[in-house]
């Protein structure tokens, strides 16, 4: 089965309202980068969806880091998936490491989250990945496999296929190590066989699966080359026009 790779900037808590826009129109200026057969998201912070929803190239989308599962109500802070959906979201991050640890998000709050973005027929960014002393015993396949069985555990094997799942060694983020991307086939590989055994053939074989830590755009074609890695969630080289121009490029 051929999926296509995408590549999804992750700003954190990055960037003004100037700042984006700024962004957007400076990879506007080169968006021939973005004319092949490859998907492209940027997720921003909240205050700059509108922004990039005006300014970004066609070709692309717009992403959010978080959401919350509950469709409206007293959740002071928090924004809906439909909310998301309304202001043009097509790609959610849900679950990321910083998530899990900083904001204490556990397996069953992220499945939820799933659930809530496909709900709103937007594409859940999925992160999983082991931190380095789950890494130094030897549990990362373990790990993985926890996290991706329980933020899946409520979705229809119709639809699994329709997630984006980015492992992200906890290690690896913002450190600017990474494992050898083999290493990284490896797990990855090893996810799409727990896709498989809870979802079935067809969606393990639709489901895209990114690498993310410390992706560059001198070490991104290297992880995209692996066989069940279908693109990268970049972090700090993304925050840079030129970077994310010189990333989309690589793949496509
Ligand atoms: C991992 C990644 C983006 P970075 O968090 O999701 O960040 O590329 O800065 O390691």
């Amino acid at each position: 089965m051929t999926r296509r790779q995408l590549l999804a900037g992750n700003w954190k808590m990055n960037k003004t309202v100037a700042e984006a826009r700024a962004f957007a129109e400076a990879i506007g200026r080169q968006a021939d980068a973005f004319a092949g057969e490859a998907d492209f998201a940027v997720c921003p912070p909240f205050t700059a969806l509108h922004v990039l929803r005006v300014t970004l190239p066609a070709r692309v989308a717009l992403g959010a880091q978080n959401v919350y599962f509950e469709p409206k109500g007293a959740f002071t802070g928090e924004v809906s998936a439909e909310m998301l959906a309304e202001a043009g979201v097509r790609y959610v991050i849900v679950g990321h490491s910083e998530r899990r640890h900083l904001f204490g998000e556990t397996d069953a709050l992220v499945g939820k989250k799933v659930e809530a973005v496909l709900g709103a027929g937007m594409t859940p960014i999925l992160c999983v990945g082991e931190d380095l002393r789950e890494r130094q015993l030897g549990h990362t396949e373990r790990v993985v496999e926890r996290q991706t069985k329980a933020a899946l555990a409520g979705v229809d094997a119709g639809r699994a296929g329709e997630v984006v799942i980015a492992y992200e060694p906890v290690w690896a983020i913002g450190s600017g190590q990474t494992p050898a991307p083999e290493d990284a086939q490896r797990v990855v590989a090893h996810i799409r066989r727990v896709v498989e055994q809870e979802k079935g053939k067809e969606a393990a074989g639709r489901v895209r699966i990114l690498y993310g830590g410390s992706v560059t755009a001198d070490n991104i074609a290297g992880f995209t080359a692996q066989p069940d890695i279908d693109g990268a969630l970049v972090g700090g080289a993304s925050l840079q026009p030129d970077g994310f121009v010189r990333m989309a490029k690589a793949i496509t």
